[in-house]
């Protein structure tokens, strides 16, 4: 996780050493930093953000006779990325399935998503973590659409003890997720999971019907699950998706494949949107809940 980016800082942190950092001696080394931010998948806009407010940060700072250049450049490295990681006000799910309970309302969350990123596994890995904090948990499988997906998340409510609503193959998503709110309600159960089909983010009938699916169902959360192997990519659709059915939050998945991990500091700063947890492995525990300081400690090395 993160090794690519975790490189980029650290050569850029040795690069440095004279105790007054002139815009001149910054060029070079802001310039490497760039390009190596963007081969670690950080978009363009971002890395360019970055540099220009490490720029700003670090022109002219007079590092004290006995403190160490590294020691300094490295401490407005992460002030740098924390302010820019924090431009999402952060979601505690948790807190969130809490308040709802409170509220005596279903908790209700709908994962959104291209194909293949991982909604399916992240609701299932939702739910457990619900589950062992007590929450009942129902998982409504909105994909009618692709042959397997209900087999798929049936297997996954077997083994974590979940309930799992669908309905035929080509039947409503919308539907599949109201009768599962539907249920929870009636038998008092917390929370509801919906599982929906993975869609291109130009798929426009497709995207209607995420639209009614999210109607229908008035969630607490609608989440984008992204890959994080796909860099860019997952940035760009989560901005699609964003703007087509608007999100709260995203989830990226695969960050135990990923030795880049731009995708992560991008798609806060793109989407203006907080990221809830990270997909670490195929396990049902494999997800870990974000903040800024735990990927800041991870990527600019103490
Ligand atoms: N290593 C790893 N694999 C993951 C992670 N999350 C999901 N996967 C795997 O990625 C593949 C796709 O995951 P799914 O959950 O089926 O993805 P999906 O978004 O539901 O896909 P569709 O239903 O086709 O849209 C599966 O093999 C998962 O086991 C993760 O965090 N790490
Ligand atoms: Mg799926």
């Amino acid at each position: 996780m993160f090794e690519k980016l975790r490189k980029s800082f650290q050569s850029f942190v040795e690069s440095l050493s004279t105790k007054q950092l002139s815009e001149e001696e910054l060029e070079e080394p802001l310039q490497e930093l760039l390009f190596s931010l963007v081969e670690s998948d950080v978009a363009l806009p971002v890395a360019e953000e970055l540099i220009d407010r490490l720029k700003k940060s670090l022109v002219g700072l007079k590092v004290g006779r006995f403190s160490d250049v590294e020691d300094v450049v490295k401490g407005t490295l992460k002030k740098t990325l924390l302010d820019l990681l924090r431009s999402a006000e952060p979601i505690d799910f948790l807190g969130e399935a809490r308040k709802a309970k409170e509220n005596g309302e279903v908790f209700k969350v709908v994962l959104v998503g291209p194909n293949g990123h991982g909604k399916t596994l992240t609701a299932a890995k939702l739910a457990k973590l619900l589950l062992s904090n007590s929450y009942t948990t129902v998982l409504a499988c909105s994909d009618t659409f692709r042959a397997g997906a209900e087999e798929q998340l049936e297997e996954h409510g077997r083994k974590l003890g979940a309930r799992v609503v669908k309905h035929r193959y080509g039947a409503d998503p919308a539907a599949v997720a109201f009768d599962a709110v539907s249920h929870a309600k009636a038998r008092g159960l917390h929370a509801v999971i919906v599982d929906t089909a993975g869609r291109l983010q130009t798929d426009r009938p497709l995207m209607d019907e995420m639209r009614k699916i999210i109607r229908v169902v008035t969630p607490h959360l609608v989440l984008f699950v992204g890959d994080a192997l796909t860099g860019n990519d997952a940035l760009d659709q989560a901005e699609k998706f964003n703007s087509a059915v608007g999100i709260n939050g995203s989830i990226l998945t695969k960050l135990d494949a990923d030795a880049k991990g731009g995708a992560a500091v991008s798609i806060i700063y793109a989407t203006k949107k907080p990221i809830l947890f990270f997909g670490v492995g195929q396990g049902y525990d494999d997800l870990i809940p974000f903040s800024p300081e735990w990927l800041v400690e991870r990527i600019v090395a103490s």
